[in-house]
């Protein structure tokens, strides 16, 4: 709502989102109005988008031993992501969201032996290399008491699109994720496909399938 001007008799001109209304307005019941409609046109926004959808993670490594969770939830153009992890080796580790919602630690990657092959690759929207794919995110930081915590917002999904018909799932990796930053002296052509792809995160040490939550109900 925006105060436009005012009328010969000094009553108040305002405009809510193109609307323009003319009139006596005591100045309080017009910052009310335009409070109220703001909210509402929020979450009416929200609602159309699902963007008010938010989803959680409970994550846990190939033993089955639950090490961490993770809260996904969109508001204002943006995915927060918040995870709080326990139980896993110092250091800093490769932290993704993959393409799908399976987290089977008997799923083996042919090439290196990883499991947790079944989360699929990095969640993308777009045909995008690393590290520019919808679901790339910073490397979680993990203390030498073995926990780790981030939170970390990304304006490259709305979490209702994580639950697409295969679902998605959050990975962290053994190693640390390089995000295909190879300097040219290393490699005077750039990272090679395989860089590209996860960032050198190396294998999949917990896996957590991101399921639906509503906003409001807990
Ligand atoms: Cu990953």
């Amino acid at each position: 709502m925006v105060v436009t001007g005012y009328e010969a008799d000094g009553s108040l001109v305002v405009s809510f989102g193109g609307l323009r209304m003319a009139g006596k307005y005591h100045l309080f019941a017009v910052v009310a109005l335009g409070a109220g409609a703001t909210a509402l046109g929020a979450a009416v926004a929200e609602r159309m988008t699902g963007a008010a959808e938010s989803g959680s993670a409970v994550i846990k490594d190939a033993t089955g031993k639950q090490v961490g969770m993770l809260r996904v939830a969109t508001s204002g153009g943006k995915t927060k992501i918040t995870i709080t992890a326990q139980d896993l080796p110092p250091g800093y580790h490769g932290f993704h969201i993959h393409a799908k919602g399976v987290c089977d630690p008997r799923s083996k990657d042919p090439a290196t032996g990883s499991p947790f092959f079944s989360a699929g690759p990095h969640f993308d929207l777009d045909a995008h290399s690393h590290p520019a794919h919808s679901g790339d995110l910073p490397p979680l930081l993990v203390n030498g008491d073995g926990t780790g915590s981030a939170t970390v917002k990304t304006d490259r999904f709305q979490s209702a699109q994580l639950f697409d018909r295969d679902g998605s799932a959050i990975v962290i990796h053994a190693a640390p994720d390089n995000q295909a930053n190879i300097p040219k002296r290393y490699a005077a052509s750039g990272p090679d496909a395989e860089t590209l792809k996860t960032g050198d995160s190396g294998a999949r040490i917990a896996c957590g399938v991101i399921t639906k939550r509503q906003s409001g109900r807990g």
